[in-house]
């Protein structure tokens, strides 16, 4: 039985999010902006179906997929760079694979309690971000 990721998550916390856009070149900049957003997300899970909004006073970003079924994913607003992504189980967690120009790039997402918690890579770095239910 997959984990239920529905629903209007705030985010609470979040740790390096930082080293998470040096990695991915993100100018100085947006990065000063982007680490002081406190991004919403509303997930849409039916069956293996998602849909993931995320939304922020300063930009927001849309990613639609089926698990197994590889997708072009263009980062828009993001890096802008172009990947080749895939999503899967892993038990209770959806794991991402962003193949593309930059190493190890990817994501996981996992609920643990009232909480969902996203770890995004990109080459050595991680960064933990927590949302919390609206
Ligand atoms: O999340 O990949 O939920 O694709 C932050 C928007 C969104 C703020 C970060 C603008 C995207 C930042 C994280 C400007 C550099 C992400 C996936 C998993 C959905």
């Amino acid at each position: 039985m997959p984990a239920d990721f529905n629903g209007t998550w705030n985010l609470v916390r979040s740790e390096n999010f930082e080293g998470y856009m040096l990695a991915l070149g993100i100018d100085f900049a947006t990065r000063k902006i982007a680490k002081m957003l406190k991004p919403q997300k509303v997930i849409k899970q039916e069956g293996d179906s998602f849909t993931i909004s995320t939304t922020s006073t300063f930009r927001n970003y849309f990613v639609q997929f089926k698990i197994g079924e590889e997708f072009e994913e263009d980062n828009k607003g993001l890096d802008n760079r172009k990947c080749k992504s895939v999503v899967t189980w892993d038990n209770e967690k959806l794991v991402c694979v962003q193949t593309g120009e930059k190493k190890n790039r990817g994501w996981t997402h996992w609920v643990e309690g009232d909480e969902l918690y996203l770890e995004l890579r990109c080459e050595g770095e991680v960064s933990t971000q927590v949302f919390k239910r609206a």
